[in-house]
Parts: C-alpha cells; structure tokens; sequence
C-alpha cells in the first residue's frame, strides 16, 4: 500500500493495482481559444496551469504502469444525445454544434473535442465519450474500471467545480474512493476551484481527498511494478 500522508483530510492509501488515474476533459474545447469553454465567456488561460503538472503525473503513472483512463465531454454529430436543456441554456457566442475555428463545437470527431497534444492518450489507454458532466452518466466507465478491478481514483482535469465535482460525486455513490490532485485540475473561477476542493475533504472527506500531484509522485515506485493496461 502506498500513503499520501499530507491529504486533506486524512492520509490517503491506495494500491497501484487497485486505482486509476483519471483525466477529465482535458480537451481543446476547454483550454484553447475558440471553443466551447470560451463561447460560454470563459478566460481559457485559466487552465493552461494544470497542464505541466498533469503531463509529468502522467509520465510517472505510465513509468510503473497505472491504469490510465481519459474522458472527453462532447455529443453526436447529430446532436441526439444533447438534451435541449442543455443545448439551449443561456447566451453563448457559439452553441454546441456550431462551426467554429477547431470544427463544431463539442462534437465528437471534431478537432477541439479532442484531448490536447501534451497529454495525447497512448494506444491501449481508454478514452470514454461522455455526453454529460459526470463521467458516469450514459458511458461504460463503471463497468470498465470494475472490469479491471479499480477501486481507488487519481482524479485530475478540468473544470474542478463542473466534470471534476460531478464525477466524484458519482464515483463516491458509487463505491469508488477519490484521491483530487489540486494542482491537477483547474477552474475558469479560481475562487470556484478553492471552494470545490473544499467541499470534497470537508466533513471527515465527504466525497474524498485531496493533495498536490508531487505528493503522489513521491510515493509511486520509480520502476515498473504493473502490467501497462490494455
Ligand atoms: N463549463 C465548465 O466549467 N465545464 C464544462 O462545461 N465541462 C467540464 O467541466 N468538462
């Protein structure tokens, strides 16, 4: 068993055969200019900070051969799996689906819906389409980390306080024990991101953990202790 021991609220044990790291939404759509965190009047240079620390996370988890598993929010080139309540809700200068400068935004195949190129998934790792907020609702993920018996999630991506909160939210209903790396997922709000790290450790860790991503760089092996995942 590993110990992050610095986790809020309490020290943090896992096992590297047992738990994943996740990496929510870290698309085009969301950290560049022209897509669907933008046409909602967003400043996407606000999570252009978790991109350093979530690629060597990345690196280290690859090296002792962690489960890896993406996700990408994102709909139907027909848009049939986008409920108009969330198709039509307020003002944005571009709606799901409309043209823009990296294709149509959020939708599947498009350029922007894809994961960036600094943290371009490697072959064999799992990229689940999710057509909500939660990486749960209407996708495979829970039948894919039971699959591969994974109990225990790393939990990165962005935004913290939307896909971030959500799918721990699920993962914790769902039995899953949830490690949040702070510096690893990211807000277009810095004061939503400090608050929804808070509303995950508080009350004893009512939906989980938290600690930084060099923590749990310190605990991993510095060899390969694990089959890579296929
Ligand atoms: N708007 C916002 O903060 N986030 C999203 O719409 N999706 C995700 O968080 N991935």
């Amino acid at each position: 068993m590993l110990t992050i021991a610095a986790a809020r609220p309490s020290p943090y044990t896992f096992d590297l055969p047992s738990t994943a790291l996740l990496v929510i939404d870290m698309q085009r759509d969301f950290l560049e200019p022209g897509g669907f965190g933008e046409s909602l009047g967003n400043d996407v240079d606000q999570l252009r900070r978790t991109v350093a620390p979530l690629a060597a996370l990345l690196a280290d988890a690859r090296a002792v051969g962690l489960t890896v598993v993406h996700t990408r929010e994102g709909h139907l080139p027909d848009l049939s799996d986008c409920p108009p309540a969330k198709l039509l809700r307020g003002a944005p200068s571009k709606r799901i689906g409309d043209p823009g400068p990296n294709g149509r935004i959020l939708v599947r195949g498009e350029y922007g819906h894809d994961i960036i190129d600094e943290l371009v998934p490697l072959p064999g790792e799992p990229v689940v389409d999710k057509p909500g907020k939660g990486a749960f609702h209407a996708t495979d993920l829970d039948a894919l980390l039971t699959a591969r018996g994974i109990r225990s999630l790393l939990v990165t991506g962005v935004t913290t306080e939307v896909c971030v909160h959500t799918t721990v939210r699920e993962a914790n209903d769902r039995g899953y024990e949830c490690l949040v790396l702070a510096d690893c997922v990211g807000s277009y709000f810095p004061e939503f991101h400090r608050v929804a790290l808070d509303m995950i450790a508080a009350q004893g860790g009512i939906f989980g953990w938290v600690a930084d991503s060099a923590q749990v760089r310190a605990a991993l092996p510095t060899t390969p202790v694990l089959q890579p995942s296929s």
